[in-house]
């Protein structure tokens, strides 16, 4: 970075007690270009230096702002997150009567505000959260309840994306709920929430599953699937993410979501993993019973889920899975190349290994699960080659995605000349701006054993045993 950058980074006023990393800064410099030219909307456009608004949140504004509120506290970017306090209590509006993803409106909005909630305490974030939250309820009304993917936040009507088979739900979507409408029934107090996650759990635990696997695309109609492609990159992903985060976030409780865990990851090491021809072990894609030997950026989160899951496997199974989350870590990281940032997805077919091929996959839009799947190996294993892969990619981020005014994305990892995409990812300040924070930061920042994080990084605290167990006399009591 420029002398003086670095000598105005330097000088912030941070809290002494809080680590310092260079994730801080970046994160200050991120911000503070969002701020200047973008204020307000969801995302910065870095290089023509103005706002993106987009159409996935419908119509809510301040993407960047709700995502950034937890990272900024936590770095004890003070000024920052006050300003950001301050435009959510005046400024976020829910009004809003467009056309929004059920998920990402969910994971970014419900997620953020949740964690800024429980992080801080502040009563605003609660009441704001709940709102939101009663707006998406309608998207449940289908013959089955298994919600579909677009809902307007006015009317509350809702329809599949027309992208979709056959007006289908995606898995990925429909079951990233969970942990988020959990804690809004523990909030309001109000099971709905809670009810609607179950239903869903429900309806995935009955129905038939092609060798134990889950498909991508299912019916909210009839509550079948409508095609056999099944993936644990994008349209999989975080349903598996939640099912082992739903059992860590219940203190261990939720018996259900551990067995379709580790159901899952049987049918998914049965079917899917594979080893290439030079060693790399990575995740095939799987379509009616023939493998696509590609593996998405998007896929790469799973070193980390499986590590995190690796202690409450079978006793017999702990080390194997510890070792399987540190292969597709490793192989993740070699997909890393020459520009140390990795494609949007990568094949093992046609000669290559952790290469795309395509022209069209060599792009790299700031993605954060590369770095997530760095963060949680090195709190499971404190092996420092961790931390050494977590410089490079701060390395590669500041050479090849730093422009002047903010972070972009760029069209070609291949490449050491950078073009890039113009945009500033709202997820690279929630996301892989924090996990490369808590990459160099003491275990005792958000501990693994009192959070979990969302499926966009915001930390959601474990609902302790204890603290169920007060309430449940509280209510019951209060009923006598
Ligand atoms: C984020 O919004 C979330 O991590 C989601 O689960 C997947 N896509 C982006 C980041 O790549």
């Amino acid at each position: 970075i420029s002398e003086a950058l670095c000598s105005y980074l330097q000088n912030l006023p941070l809290p002494p007690s809080l680590p310092l990393n260079r994730s801080n800064y970046m994160m200050k410099f991120s911000w503070d270009n969002y701020k200047r030219y973008a204020w307000g909307k969801n995302e910065l456009r870095p290089l023509t230096r103005n706002g993106h608004i987009g159409n996935m949140f419908g119509g809510l504004r301040g993407a960047s702002i709700i995502d950034s509120l937890d990272t900024l506290y936590i770095m004890g970017l003070t000024e920052e997150y006050n300003d950001a306090k301050e435009w959510v209590q005046t400024s976020l509006d829910l009004n809003s009567n467009g056309e929004a993803s059920l998920f990402e409106v969910n994971i970014r909005y419900v997620g953020g505000l949740l964690a800024a909630y429980y992080l801080t305490g502040e009563e605003m974030y609660k009441n704001k959260v709940l709102e939101l939250g009663e707006k998406l309820l309608p998207a449940f009304n289908t013959p089955t309840g298994i919600p579909r993917g677009v809902i307007n936040l006015g009317s509350g009507t809702s329809w599949s994306w027309g992208w979709a088979s056959a007006g289908s739900s995606i898995l990925a979507e429909f079951g990233t709920l969970h942990l988020e409408f959990v804690h809004l029934s523990e909030l309001s107090g109000n099971p709905v929430y809670t009810e609607k996650v179950m239903n869903i759990r429900k309806l995935l635990n009955k129905i038939e599953k092609p060798h134990g696997l889950y498909p991508n695309f299912l019916s909210p109609v009839s509550g079948n699937w409508v095609q056999h492609h099944v993936s644990i990159g994008g349209l999989g992903d975080s349903f598996y993410e939640y099912l082992i985060k739903s059992y860590l976030m219940s203190d261990k409780t939720d018996g259900e979501a551990k067995k379709m865990y580790y159901g899952a990851m049987e049918a998914i090491e049965a079917n899917l993993v594979q080893k290439s021809p030079g060693g790399l072990t990575y995740m095939a894609e799987w379509r009616g019973g023939i493998l696509d030997h590609k593996m998405g950026h998007l896929a790469c989160f799973s070193g980390g889920m499986i590590g995190i899951g690796a202690d409450d496997g079978a006793p017999e199974k702990r080390q194997h899975f510890l070792d399987l989350a540190a292969e597709i870590t490793h192989t993740c990281h070699e997909s890393y190349t020459p520009t140390k940032l990795g494609p949007e997805a990568f094949r093992f077919d046609g000669g290559g290994e952790a290469t795309a091929t395509r022209l069209s996959d060599r792009y790299y839009i700031l993605r954060p699960e590369v770095i997530e799947s760095y963060m949680y190996m090195w709190r499971l294993t404190h092996d420092p080659k961790y931390r050494e892969w977590g410089w490079e990619a701060v390395e590669a981020l500041e050479q090849h995605c730093r422009v002047e005014s903010g972070f972009s994305g760029i069209r070609d990892v291949y490449t050491m000349t950078a073009s890039h995409d113009n945009m500033q990812q709202s997820f690279f300040l929630s996301e892989t701006l924090k996990y490369l924070y808590l990459l160099f930061s003491d275990d005792d920042l958000l501990p693994l054993e009192d959070w979990v994080f969302n499926t966009e990084a915001h930390p959601l605290p474990v609902i302790r045993r204890s603290c169920a167990q007060d309430e449940a006399t509280q209510d019951k009591t209060s009923s006598e």
